[in-house]
């Protein structure tokens, strides 16, 4: 059974985490999502989700590419976790391009980095959540 790795944050689920997590699947058989917790967030990312990690994590679980959720608390947990579950490829989006090469040093896994999907980021859509409703707001205060 060929069993891939994938981390991230997935906050905001939206069709750019799935594109990714559909071709990390598509690799292998048996698909591991380390996603962050809140304080790993928080303490190492300065980044506070709007879902919780348990909201993620029930969200990330509904996915019909992911076999398993488990929590990313450190940076530097990767080698353990490959090595842990015997992970043949490890896969993140290729803004982490050149990031993770050491792990093929490390343990036997490959590391492969997928193109991101343009346009869509949980930033983007914070963004233009914003904008509309500054937009609306004006409307309403001119109407
Ligand atoms: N992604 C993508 N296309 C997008 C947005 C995200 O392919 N439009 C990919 C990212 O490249 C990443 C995964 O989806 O591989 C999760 O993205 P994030 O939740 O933004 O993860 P990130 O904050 O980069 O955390 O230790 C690694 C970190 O936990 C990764």
């Amino acid at each position: 059974m060929k069993r891939i790795i994938t981390y991230g944050t997935f906050d905001m689920l939206h069709y750019g985490h799935i594109n990714l997590l559909k071709r990390a699947k598509e690799m292998g058989d048996y698909l591991i999502v380390v996603l962050s917790t809140d304080e790993f967030n928080w303490n190492s990312k300065q980044k506070k989700t709007y879902f919780s990690y348990e909201k993620r994590k029930q969200l990330l679980e509904a996915i019909r590419y992911v076999d398993l959720v488990i929590p990313e608390e450190a940076w530097d947990q990767k080698v353990t976790d490959v090595n842990l579950y015997q992970v043949d490829t490890f896969v993140m989006g290729d803004d982490w391009k050149g990031q993770f090469d050491f792990i093929q040093e490390d343990t036997d896994a490959e590391v492969v980095y997928l193109e991101r999907t343009p346009e869509i980021s949980t930033t983007q859509i914070k963004k233009d959540l914003n904008k509309k409703s500054l937009a609306t707001e004006h409307v309403s205060k001119v109407e």
